[in-house]
């Protein structure tokens, strides 16, 4: 499998590591000393294909901007696209191509992490890979995790991906803009959401407009 790590000019191939899972947890918590040592926040932000991560992540950039130094990693398997997206809101954005793999990993972070001045930064956001069951088992080393549901995916995305919501600090439903259009109940997915994980912050969004940013950022501890 190939892993390519682009960004402002720079094209890296990440070598798999052997041994994986053990080495990854361990990987993940070396990464998550890193960024907690320069003062970062990380954030990796899981979700579906077409759910909105890239949105968010984009509009988390613009709202934070003007008080946060912010990074980002994006996470694809071959394009270049959601980098520029990203990147086009006022961040400096690294584009990990993992090819044929569904999740990122920590090895990849830590090779990120060291194409970025850790010292400039506040805030690393981190797209993973756009699907809701591979991620789940790979630490990064990010302080939060958040997954990203739309209602465009139905009324039972929720209750079908239950792992997904286990180590995950906020859960957010966006297109919230097309909830009745698709006659999808956004408290009947916030009450599934508490089935697997009482009490865990859901915010409402539409990354669109940037509706229900401001409380997002609160939630993750980022404006702070
Ligand atoms: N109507 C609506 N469209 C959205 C919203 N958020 C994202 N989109 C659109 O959904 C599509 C997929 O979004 P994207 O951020 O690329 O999803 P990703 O694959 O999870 O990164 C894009 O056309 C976005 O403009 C939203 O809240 N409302
Ligand atoms: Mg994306």
């Amino acid at each position: 499998m190939k892993t390519i790590l682009t960004g402002d000019g720079r094209t890296l191939s990440i070598t798999p590591q052997t041994g994986f899972f053990k080495q990854n947890t361990a990987l993940a918590m070396e990464n998550k000393k890193i960024f907690t040592d320069a003062g970062i926040i990380a954030v990796d932000i899981l979700g579906s294909v077409g759910a909105g991560k890239t949105t968010l992540a984009g509009a988390l950039v613009a709202y934070l901007k003007g008080q946060k130094r912010l990074a980002a990693i994006a996470g694809d398997l071959t394009t270049e696209i959601d980098a520029q997206r990203i990147r086009a809101q006022g961040a400096e954005v690294l584009q990990i191509n993992t090819d044929k793999g569904c999740h990122l990993d920590a090895n990849m972070i830590k090779n990120a992490m060291d194409c970025l001045n850790l010292s400039n930064l506040d805030i690393v956001l981190i797209e993973n890979v756009g699907n809701l069951i591979c991620p789940s088992g790979y630490q990064l080393g990010a302080h939060h995790r958040m997954v990203v549901i739309s209602v465009t995916e139905g009324p039972y995305q929720v209750v079908k991906h239950p792992h997904i919501f286990q180590d995950v600090s906020v859960v957010v439903i966006n297109k919230i803009d097309l909830a009745d259009v698709m006659e999808v109940d956004p408290q009947k997915l916030i009450a599934d959401i508490h089935t697997i994980r009482p009490g865990i912050p859901v915010i409402l969004t539409n990354g669109r407009t940037g509706q229900g940013i401001a409380e997002l950022a609160t939630a993750l501890k980022l404006d702070k």
